[in-house]
């Protein structure tokens, strides 16, 4: 599927007011934007995230930027005090803090260090994953909730070395405990229904009033919308390859999304900036 649309001449430095709230509507109905020709110190990348929302640090410091804590780092190269970043992340169908009561609306990548080969991601647009439902899947969600945990994905620090498994996982399940979002909701910017389920944070779906429903319905989902599909020749999903100097920025809200990194021993590093936009997460007629 073909996605998102290019930037050529964006200028961080002199972009008026206008032109950004113009550039921040274009994530929310092209869904993926990049940037063409960008080449951003991290507290300038900062700064950009900051006119477009509020950006938040990962909750986990092993991911943080040393010198700046909202820049959320994925690479293997390590600075003379250790490693900076987490080598290879998402690499599994995920909308970004899916786990988290709130997660945020718009996810920027600015990829600093590029790798020769197969380094990319797949994108599959959720809002038309819900269009191409059967009807009949598409009446079985309504009114249903689903569980979404980080705890499949949760990376092992380097200070968990010689701990148990199941202390590990019960200070998972402490700091970031299974959340409920809406199976579908309201965009509440473009009023597109979004079907909000992943494979690697969903692990169920629950009815109105709180009973589990089949894990087959689940699976159903996931498979429509193309994230079962190993391939990768399901006709939702879209291929996103980077140039050097290109920042990309899209509706995570809308998108789920699944990392490539390349498998040969090169260096690969990437810088990460999310932010909460002014909008509730889902449209507060979502749920009536
Ligand atoms: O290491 C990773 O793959 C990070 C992932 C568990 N969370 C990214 C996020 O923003 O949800
Ligand atoms: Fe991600």
């Amino acid at each position: 599927m073909k996605l998102g649309v290019e930037v050529h001449g964006f200028d961080p430095q002199s972009i008026s007011d206008g032109a950004l709230r113009a550039l921040r509507e274009s994530i929310y109905v092209d869904k993926l934007v990049i940037l063409k020709g960008q080449r951003l110190s991290p507290r300038d990348f900062v700064a950009l995230g900051r006119r477009l929302g509020t950006p938040e640090a990962y909750y986990e410091p092993m991911y943080r930027h040393p010198e700046e804590n909202e820049i959320f780092v994925s690479g293997n190269v390590a600075a003379s005090s250790g490693p900076v970043g987490v080598p290879k992340t998402g690499q599994f169908w995920h909308a970004d803090y899916q786990f988290m009561p709130r997660p945020f609306g718009i996810t920027l990548i600015h990829p600093r260090i590029l790798p020769r080969h197969n380094r990319g991601t797949y994108f599959i647009d959720m809002g038309q994953a819900h269009g191409r439902l059967p009807a009949e899947l598409r009446r079985a969600v309504v009114g249903t909730r689903c569980l979404h945990t980080v705890r499949n994905y949760f990376k092992i620090r380097p200070s968990d070395v010689y701990r148990p498994v199941i202390e590990v996982l019960r200070e998972i399940d402490e700091r970031t405990p299974v959340v409920r979002h809406p199976t579908t909701f309201i965009h509440p910017v473009t009023g597109e229904t979004v079907l909000y389920l992943s494979e690697g944070f969903t692990i169920g779906i629950e009815d109105g009033s709180g009973a589990a429903l089949d894990e087959d319905l689940l699976r159903a989902l996931l498979a429509e919308s193309g994230q079962l599909d190993h391939t990768f020749e399901h006709e939702g999903i879209h291929w996103q390859t980077y140039d050097d100097d290109d920042l990309i920025m899209w509706d995570n809200r809308s998108l789920v999304h699944r990392a490539v990194h390349t498998s040969t021993p090169e260096p690969a590093v990437s810088h990460r900036v999310t932010v909460h936009d002014d909008h509730p997460f889902y449209a507060a007629d979502t749920l009536a």
